[in-house]
């Protein structure tokens, strides 16, 4: 039996100028589906960008492309919330489980450095979590790495948040499902991550050993900095994984007997 091929859609905009000529990054989007649901992704992701947080896009591109390569299927990673009542106690909380993924506490705040003077990110960093060395500006724009070509079809992910998050929420599903996929490289230590959109102050920390733990105050209510920095084993081939994270397709599934 032939699988039928799976496309790429993906959109970004941006105000003012597009990103590459330093405009204000607005809005991204990745979808991987089949044909006949392109129309619909498209749709989707022209909605996500009109209708942002941050702002109205002046420019705005959205494409898509067969995929040739392989799917890969993967697991979500498992959840876990903790409910904080301030800032730095979410920000504390987020630290400790860096620290237990392996990320030393002075490389920690070596990427809190890193990330403030980076402000305008439409990706993520990649730090070295030995060195604290940033390992992405040779490759791209400098505006950080888009992970690209993953999803996690509706249907299953709507089973999966029935029984284990009952929390209905595209942006649940998707930072899951970069998180599942960055996860999975054996490069990957650990994710960190918080929104850019000022109405939204949950963030998370990612590692394949504790899993996806969700803090829901990494920043304060109104705050338009946001944060995605993968902390990284460099003794890995970095060229081989930016291309993993921006080629290889990932589908998220998740089974019920299969955690
Ligand atoms: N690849 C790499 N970096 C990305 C990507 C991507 N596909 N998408 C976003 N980023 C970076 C980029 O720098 C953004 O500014 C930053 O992350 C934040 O993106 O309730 O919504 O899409 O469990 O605003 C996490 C908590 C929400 C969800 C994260 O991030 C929950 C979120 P946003
Ligand atoms: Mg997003
Ligand atoms: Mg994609
Ligand atoms: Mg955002």
């Amino acid at each position: 039996m032939r699988e039928l091929p799976y496309y790429s859609v993906r959109m970004r905009a941006s105000k003012s100028k597009p990103h590459e000529e330093g405009g204000k990054h607005i809005s991204g989007g990745e979808q991987l589906v089949l044909f006949d649901e392109i129309r619909g992704a498209v749709d989707k992701l022209l909605l996500k960008s009109l209708t942002h947080s941050r702002g109205t896009p002046d420019f705005a591109q959205i494409q898509f492309e067969i995929v040739d390569e392989p799917i890969q299927v993967i697991s979500p990673l498992t959840i876990t919330t903790h409910i904080t009542h301030s800032v730095d106690e979410g920000q504390l909380l987020a630290q400790n489980l860096l620290m237990k993924c392996g990320v030393p506490f002075h490389i920690i705040q070596k990427a809190y450095l890193l990330m403030e003077d980076h402000a305008e990110l439409s990706g993520a960093i990649l730090i070295d979590s030995k060195t604290g060395r940033r390992l992405d500006e040779s490759h791209g724009n400098g505006k950080g790495i888009r992970v690209s070509r993953m999803d996690w079809r509706d249907e299953n992910f709507k089973k999966w948040n029935r029984e284990i998050a009952a929390n209905q929420n595209d942006r649940l599903k998707e930072a899951i499902t970069l998180a599942s996929k960055v996860s999975m490289h054996q490069a990957t230590v650990a994710e960190l991550c918080w929104s850019d959109d000022p109405d939204y102050t949950t963030g998370y920390v990612a590692s394949k050993k504790f899993g996806y733990q969700r803090i829901t105050s990494l920043k304060e209510y109104g705050d338009e900095q946001g944060c995605r920095i993968f902390f990284v084993n460099s003794s890995e081939d970095i060229t081989k994984y930016i291309d993993y994270l921006k080629k290889n397709p990932v589908l998220i599934q998740w089974e019920v007997n299969h955690d």
